[in-house]
């Protein structure tokens, strides 16, 4: 399916990845509705969209079923960022989070079958697969979540593949390895990277849950956006795709990494107890969505990480010095 002059509705669109996708489907010529609830999402995040004739902002929730059944007529594709996005949050509010992915998930689902929505796809995430030790991690393997965030995002990936089997709806996961950014929120429920910005701004050391010898793979939001653009234009519906740089770091590299960058040496690594929840490692294997949506990451970690750095610098008219 070609975006242009698409019906697209962006779930989630005031926030880091939903706004980020927007932008870039505008700028290839899809009219957009962007639906958020702007609990974690921020409004300044579409300052561009806004500006811009083919978008339509509706404040909402995507646990309401009437809301959704208005919103979604005429529509041809849904790209469903909206979520209770943090791990630790999951953690302490289950029942929220269950609440948002899962019901929220299923009901956008009801109201895209109702609607007759051509297809959805659905922001998943690397969570699902757990502490399981085989690396990389491929889509086939064991999912053995051990956060409720990722049970709920596994939830959701099971209703979008049953929706595909029973009502014929097309839906496709991607499953996101820790994405990073521009627009990525510095809060203490945000990634690590964009809160160890945060910190070097000002100053401070840098935290590091455990012994800093867990990894990750580091994905740049540029990235994820070309894979959701893919994963709609080509032909395949009933898939779960990796989404990663297929490329991990430790925290501690990511630390030496970005201190480097940013020249400030002089900033200590504080280690402090494991977080409840984390996975150790986490490195995606991504010949799959390569073969089936042609997708190939062009950010490598240093490269995304001054790309963000400069966005932030620059939009925060903050005094940075990037190697
Ligand atoms: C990220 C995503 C989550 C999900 C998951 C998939 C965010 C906020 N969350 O969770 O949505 O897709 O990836 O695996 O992007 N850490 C520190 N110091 C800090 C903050 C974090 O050491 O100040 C550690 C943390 O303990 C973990 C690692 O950094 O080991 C990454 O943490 P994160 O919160 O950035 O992302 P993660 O993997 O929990």
């Amino acid at each position: 399916m070609k975006l242009k002059d698409k019906n697209v509705l962006v779930t989630g669109a005031a926030g880091f990845i939903g706004s980020n996708l927007t932008d870039k489907l505008l700028e290839i010529g899809a009219e957009v509705i962007g639906l958020d609830n702007l609990f974690n999402g921020r409004i300044e995040n579409l300052e561009e969209a806004l500006k811009n004739k083919n978008f339509q902002f509706h404040k909402g929730d995507i646990r309401d079923i009437n809301f959704l059944l208005d919103i979604l007529k005429d529509i041809d594709i849904v790209f469903h960022e909206a979520a209770f996005t943090s791990v630790p949050q999951s953690v302490k509010m289950p029942e929220s989070c269950n609440d948002v992915n899962v019901n929220g998930t299923l009901n956008l689902l009801n109201a895209a079958r109702k609607k007759d929505v051509e297809k959805i796809i659905f922001a998943s995430s690397s969570s699902v697969y757990g502490d399981t030790p085989t690396l990389p991690k491929k889509e086939d393997m064991p999912r053995l979540p051990i956060s409720p965030y990722g049970v709920s995002k596994l939830a959701c990936e099971a209703y979008m593949q049953a929706f595909h089997q029973v009502y014929g709806l097309k839906t496709l996961s991607l499953r996101y390895f820790n994405v990073f950014g521009p627009r990525q929120k510095d809060s203490p429920y945000s990634g690590v990277i964009a809160i160890w910005l945060g910190r070097i701004i000002n100053n401070e050391d840098l935290i590091i849950f455990g012994d800093g010898e867990q990894s990750r793979d580091f994905t740049y939001i540029k990235d994820v956006v070309q894979a959701n653009l893919m994963a709609a234009e080509y032909d395949v519906s009933g898939e779960i795709l990796n989404v990663g740089a297929g490329s991990p770091i430790t925290l501690n590299d990511l630390a030496k990494l970005i201190l480097n960058l940013t020249d400030k040496k002089n900033l200590k690594l504080i280690y402090t107890d494991p977080r409840p929840g984390d996975i150790l490692h986490s490195y995606a294997d991504i010949s799959k969505a390569k073969k089936i949506i042609g997708f190939q990451p062009e950010y490598d970690q240093e490269q995304g990480l001054r790309d963000y750095f400069i966005w932030y610098c620059k939009k925060y008219n903050v005094n940075l010095k990037i190697n």
